[in-house]
């Protein structure tokens, strides 16, 4: 029997970086139990919470929900009274936040704003109790785009380009209000391009290893100088721990990798790993199959963080090297197939016809 000394609540882990956060917490944290509220939209995948291991299995919780439901949040935070949230879930692809954005606000903006109230009104039930933290996760792009030089800090002006760093920058703003106007004891980050294990196939690194292996077109945006500052997703996961258990309450923190690469640059390493992987060369060499196509409206040019605050303050920096950890990240993709099988639904190649057949 584990000893369990704090409940938290995930939103939206069975996601990309919610799957990797619950797993990296379940194995870091032996006294935590997490509860984890997904709504499984075409992101989230339940799949990869099974064989948990056993001692992992009686900490961990799946409530199949949505966010923007008051009474579900009530019935939830009556039940667990939580010492803390780890506020993840949303709508995240910018390419869909352009053809189809009103469910960008619905759960970033809509659905924020439902989780503050229900986090305020256990918490202020509860006594204010001071040890509680409400972490909202948050990006990089609210901060707009960078031209050649410079880095966002936590002081530069919100400035989004898309409906969904706009959406972002929304809840942002509301979290910030609830501490301000309530007191409520909030926590803001900023983080730049993730990459890793279980990231749906339609963000560019999973996208491209995929095109690849099966050697299709590799659609690079405009010309492909596109600069993203990459962080290993544990990278993240270790960070936002650190800030959870370390921050100064009402403040924001932002995190990067100081791995800025240009996309091109990272589809032309991704085609050498690949294809060192398996065994091609000569003609077959997937540098053939890059393809510039139509660009994204609104293409941020430049995204680089500056993440000294979080390293002077909380001691934090990251662990993984951009070119190793790229190689783990392609070792996983290759190595999970039925992975892939399962998350390649009739949804996702609707996506991939709509997004990239008339590019
Ligand atoms: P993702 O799209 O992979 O996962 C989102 C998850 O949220 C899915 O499991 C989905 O089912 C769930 N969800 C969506 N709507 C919901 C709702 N209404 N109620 C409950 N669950 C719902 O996203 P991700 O890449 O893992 O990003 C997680 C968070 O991190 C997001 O808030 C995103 O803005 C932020 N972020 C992502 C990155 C990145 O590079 N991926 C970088 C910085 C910040
Ligand atoms: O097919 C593609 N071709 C291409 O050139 C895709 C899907 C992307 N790109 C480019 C656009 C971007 O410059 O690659 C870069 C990365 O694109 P995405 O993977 O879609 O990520 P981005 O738009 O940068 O946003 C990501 O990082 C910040 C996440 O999706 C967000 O959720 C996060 O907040």
């Amino acid at each position: 029997m584990t000893t369990i000394d704090r409940t938290v609540l995930v939103t939206g882990g069975a996601g990309f970086i919610g799957t990797n956060f619950i797993r990296h917490v379940l194995e870091t944290r032996p006294d935590w139990h997490v509860v984890n509220l997904d709504w499984l939209t075409y992101a989230g995948n339940n799949k990869n919470f099974k064989s948990l291991p056993a001692d992992w299995g009686e900490r961990y919780t799946f409530v199949h929900g949505n966010i923007c439901d008051s009474q579900l949040l009530e019935t939830l935070f009556t039940r667990y009274r939580f010492d803390g949230i780890f506020h993840f879930a949303a709508e995240s692809h910018v390419d869909r936040s352009i053809t189809s954005p009103e469910a960008f606000i619905e759960t970033n903006v809509l659905g924020t704003f439902r989780l503050l109230e229900a986090s305020l009104n256990m918490w202020e039930r509860g006594g204010r109790p001071n040890d509680f933290r409400f972490l909202h996760v948050s990006t990089d792009e609210v901060y707009g785009s960078l031209g050649e030089e410079g880095y966002f800090s936590e002081e530069t002006a919100y400035d989004p380009s898309s409906p969904y760093s706009a959406s972002k920058a929304g809840s942002d703003h509301l979290a910030k209000a609830y501490h301000r106007t309530f007191g409520l004891p909030v926590l803001v980050t900023n983080c730049s391009n993730n990459y890793g294990p279980y990231q749906f196939p339609e963000k560019l690194i999973p996208l491209m290893i995929l095109n690849i292996v099966e050697q299709k077109p590799l659609p690079v945006y405009g010309d492909g100088h596109n600069v993203r500052d990459w962080l290993y997703v544990i990278d993240h996961c270790s960070a936002l721990l650190h800030v959870f258990e370390k921050g100064r309450l009402g403040e924001t923190y932002n995190i990067g990798g100081n791995s800025e690469r240009r996309n091109i640059d990272v589809v032309r390493l991704l085609c050498d790993i690949v294809d060192k992987r398996l065994e091609r060369c000569g003609d077959d060499v997937s540098q053939n199959l890059i393809t510039f196509v139509k660009d994204r409206p609104g293409h941020d040019r430049r995204y680089a963080i500056d993440a000294g605050k979080l390293r002077q303050e909380l001691g934090w920096q990251p662990h993984y090297q951009f070119e190793d950890a790229l190689k783990e990240t392609v070792n996983w993709y290759l190595d999970h197939p039925d992975w892939i099988n399962d998350v390649r639904s009739g949804e996702y190649r609707q996506w991939i016809e709509k997004n990239y057949s008339k590019r």
